[in-house]
């Protein structure tokens, strides 16, 4: 009898362990990621601009988590791009500047480093990335030969909204590995490109990267005139063409389409009936540039280690898994994606990755381990502890440190107040610069 019980019991286990593998392995959860290109810290309405509109960004912020204390890995783009990808400090991986249209053709992200699109590939998903890419212009980096199953966009820092040149006067718009223009303004083909992958895929696990253009420069309206031809080169600075209002207004414009694009990927989720099994992340690759958009308050703009140049706005969003109206104020780093949506999709894990799974903090709360953070560029080095930020810029100038709870401006250099402490933070430094070096020479 006893025997029989136990039969019926492992059989009982048994048929539960496979029902619910078969459950989950359905119930893998889509992942979206949307970036904004050089958005500022307050250029949404719910992160306090009054000026520009973004209805659907506010309710992504509503319906899930709204973060205050989100940094981009680098205060440029290509930098952050490269963190997103390997969830690795960009210094790691060799991309720790802008890789230029001019000057570095030849540089990309090496395709032996593993990309998060590769990883999740691994764990049975489509992989789809519609907009910028930006570590590499040959097509042995193209975004199809680092994981994605479908690319559509532009591998340059920047093109022409409307005839997609760069800014060195090349044909930048590629479907897959191959030049193909084709008619629209970019924030608007993004946005479709990205339905229609939806749309297409909605009956497997997919991933979708949608790095928008907006509002990066150069400033340009869904009417604006197509200012670039191939053989184009950068010639007089466009922002001297436009009155400060004229900028503003075009600026806003750019951020508000960007909005309404996210609305549509949005919309799209909830006809399907996908919108309770896809995570959504949204944040800005850097800070807002000198030009033109609000840092909200922070000292600084886009290539500065002030707070102005990355601390970003950003948002997760997954009905009924991450609770609605929640601010969180954990520091964060983009390189933090790629460990999250692994932990989310149940796949093993990369190893040797900076960045740490949001997972727990995301749907439970539990807070994030102390942990220092780096930011690098340009030989400038910043090192946060806690609320505690130390600047080091050169030999030649003296530490910035800051405490970044009573002075979120970065206004008052407590370095000399605390000289153990810059001490420790400046040694910290030293060694991280050189452990992030070594990785590349190797
Ligand atoms: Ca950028």
């Amino acid at each position: 009898m006893l025997k029989k019980f136990n039969i019926l019991l492992v059989s009982f286990f048994v048929t539960n362990v496979f029902t619910s593998c078969v459950a989950q392995k359905q119930d893998k959860p889509n992942i979206i990621i949307i970036m904004a290109d050089d958005m500022g810290y307050g250029d949404l309405s719910c992160y306090g601009s009054t000026l520009i509109s973004t209805p659907n960004l506010d309710k992504m912020a509503s319906e899930g988590i709204k973060f205050t204390d989100f940094h981009s890995n680098g205060p440029v783009c290509s930098p952050t791009r490269a963190a997103i990808l390997t969830g690795k400090y960009q210094q790691r991986v060799g991309i720790d500047g802008v890789v230029t249209a001019k000057h570095h053709r030849d540089k990309g992200l090496e395709t032996s480093e593993k990309t998060f699109a590769e990883a999740i590939k691994e764990a049975g998903y489509v992989t789809g990335m519609f907009g910028k890419w930006h570590v590499g212009y040959k097509t042995e980096f193209n975004p199809i030969n680092q994981g994605f199953d479908e690319y559509i966009g532009y591998v340059s820092g920047n093109v022409d909204y409307h005839s997609h040149i760069d800014q060195e006067g090349y044909e930048d718009w590629w479907n897959g590995d191959e030049i193909k223009n084709e008619k629209g303004y970019s924030t608007d083909l993004i946005t479709e490109h990205s339905v229609d992958f939806i749309k297409r895929h909605k009956d497997e696990p997919f991933l979708l990267y949608i790095p928008h253009e907006a509002p990066h420069g150069p400033f340009q309206g869904r009417l604006s005139k197509a200012e670039r031809e191939i053989g184009w080169k950068n010639g007089a600075k466009q922002k001297d063409k436009m009155s400060e209002e004229e900028l503003n207004n075009i600026y806003k414009e750019m951020v508000e389409v960007m909005d309404e694009g996210v609305g549509v990927v949005m919309k799209t989720l909830k006809e399907l009936k996908l919108d309770k099994n896809t995570l959504v992340f949204f944040c800005s690759d850097n800070g807002a540039s000198r030009k033109v958009g609000s840092n909200g308050g922070l000292r600084g703009f886009k290539s500065t280690l002030f707070e102005g140049g990355h601390r970003v706005s950003a948002m997760a969003w997954y009905p009924e898994t991450i609770l609605p109206n929640q601010v969180n104020n954990e520091t964060i780093l983009t390189m933090d994606l790629f460990p999250t949506i692994m932990d989310f999709v149940g796949a093993e894990k990369t190893k040797n990755l900076d960045g740490v799974s949001l997972k727990n903090n995301l749907v439970k709360g539990y807070h994030l381990s102390q942990r220092d953070l780096y930011w690098g560029y340009a030989g400038r080095t910043a090192l946060r502890e806690g609320d505690w930020k130390l600047i080091l810029r050169n030999k030649e100038t003296e530490p910035l440190l800051f405490n970044l709870k009573d002075d979120i401006q970065e206004k008052n250099n407590l370095a000399s107040e605390h000289p153990d402490m810059v001490k420790t933070m400046v040694a910290k430094i030293e060694a991280w610069n050189k452990d992030v070096k070594k990785s590349v020479a190797n």
